[in-house]
């Protein structure tokens, strides 16, 4: 008798931790992905990276990262442990170009689909491309080609994503000029723009021009993209002036090559005739190498709540930009971490606040770190 009991008993326990695991599993709500956390303010997450490019807090709570060469990569942000890596084929780096921007499909959780930007080879023309991979069984499978044969050169490659959930969801590309002023004021030319897509890789019934993929146009290189307070934010390299943040809208003219930052004395008539729209932001008489953006908003880091996040190479900081109450300008600017890791590409933030950023100087000597208070 004494002996059944105990067996209940140890089999109501068994069907207890069973039923709390579950419910645990299955309420995202009761789990807190950060956890456990490193108590480090400012902690060097990963190192030995080459020229990372695009990094991002994925929806299974990794953060995806690439790098120029042709690797993407899964990282778990406590340990910096890499759980997944692959190459792309046919990525073909030169200068600036190679692997680029990646987003995650809304439904990644359920389909796996990421969204890749990298540079290629069309016999000797070197050119972009839009593709979509499946993540299943730890590889990435099932390339299909959502746009291809956009102009590309060393330099000035564009290629960030932003996906905006909606009914449909639709995906932003921001593409350079390839090194040819020309092409950023032709609305037929895929260069110097910014694209729109629906999410299959077609071109959305309210796209500024029937089949037309372009959204904007004059650009020069936007190599930050975010969307933040129903608006979408360029950053943009100037020449040797203007670095600029746009804040971008349906058939607008940002200027380039006639225009660099806001309309000058000599840019008016140009700006006049063309519409075209002064930066929100812009770096004045010298450029910052502006790139990756990303927006805060958390109270883990108050003084940065409803800021846009600004990294720069050439000036080896972040940027710090507080928006106004409606997101239509600047309100301030700080800045952090000046040469604390060389040369800044691109920013992330993850669900509870914590903002990571990546380097790009090269040798193998690359740097993710992540940053959880000034304190
Ligand atoms: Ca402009
Ligand atoms: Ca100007």
């Amino acid at each position: 008798m004494r002996n059944l009991l105990y067996w209940r008993l140890l089999l109501l326990a068994g069907i207890c931790t069973v039923f709390i695991s579950c419910s645990k599993d299955d309420d995202p709500e009761e789990e807190n992905p950060e956890e456990n956390w490193p108590s480090d303010s400012i902690r060097v997450v990963k190192t030995g990276l080459q020229f990372p490019w695009e990094i991002l807090w994925g929806k299974d709570d990794h953060i995806w990262m690439t790098e120029r060469g042709g690797k993407v990569s899964k990282v778990d942000p406590r340990t910096g442990e890499t759980v997944f890596s692959t190459s792309i084929p046919g990525v073909v780096s030169r200068g600036e170009g190679g692997l680029l921007g990646m987003v995650q499909d809304p439904g990644f959780m359920q389909n796996g689909f990421l969204y890749l930007v990298h540079n290629y080879l069309e016999g000797d023309a070197y050119r972009e491309k839009l593709v979509r991979y499946r993540f299943a069984n730890n590889a990435l499978v099932e390339e299909l080609i959502l746009l291809d044969e956009i102009p590309a050169a060393n330099v000035h490659n564009g290629s960030r994503l932003v996906i905006v959930e909606g009914n449909p969801s639709v995906l932003y590309m921001t593409t350079g000029d390839a090194a040819n002023t020309a092409l950023p004021q032709q609305s037929g030319s895929l260069a110097g723009k910014v694209l729109r897509f629906l999410l299959d890789g077609s071109v959305p019934g309210d796209n500024p021009v029937a089949g037309n993929y372009y959204w904007s146009m004059g650009h020069r290189n936007p190599q930050g993209l975010v969307w933040a307070k129903n608006r979408l934010y360029a950053s943009e390299h100037g020449p040797n002036i203007e670095d600029e943040i746009n804040s971008i809208e349906k058939g607008v003219n940002y200027g380039w090559p006639s225009v660099n930052g806001p309309c000058d004395p000599a840019e008016q008539a140009f700006c006049d005739a063309n519409q075209v729209r002064e930066p929100i932001w812009s770096s004045g008489s010298s450029t910052f190498a502006a790139c990756g953006m990303d927006y805060y908003d958390h109270d883990r880091i108050p003084g940065w709540k409803n800021s846009l996040l600004m990294t720069s190479l050439k000036n080896s900081r972040l940027y710090v930009h507080a928006l106004n109450g409606d997101g239509s300008s600047i309100a301030g600017t700080t800045t952090h971490f000046l040469n604390s890791w060389g040369r800044l590409r691109d920013v992330c933030v993850s669900p509870g606040g914590r903002v990571y950023l990546c380097s790009s100087n090269g040798n193998n000597q690359d740097v993710l770190v992540e940053i959880s208070s000034l304190e």
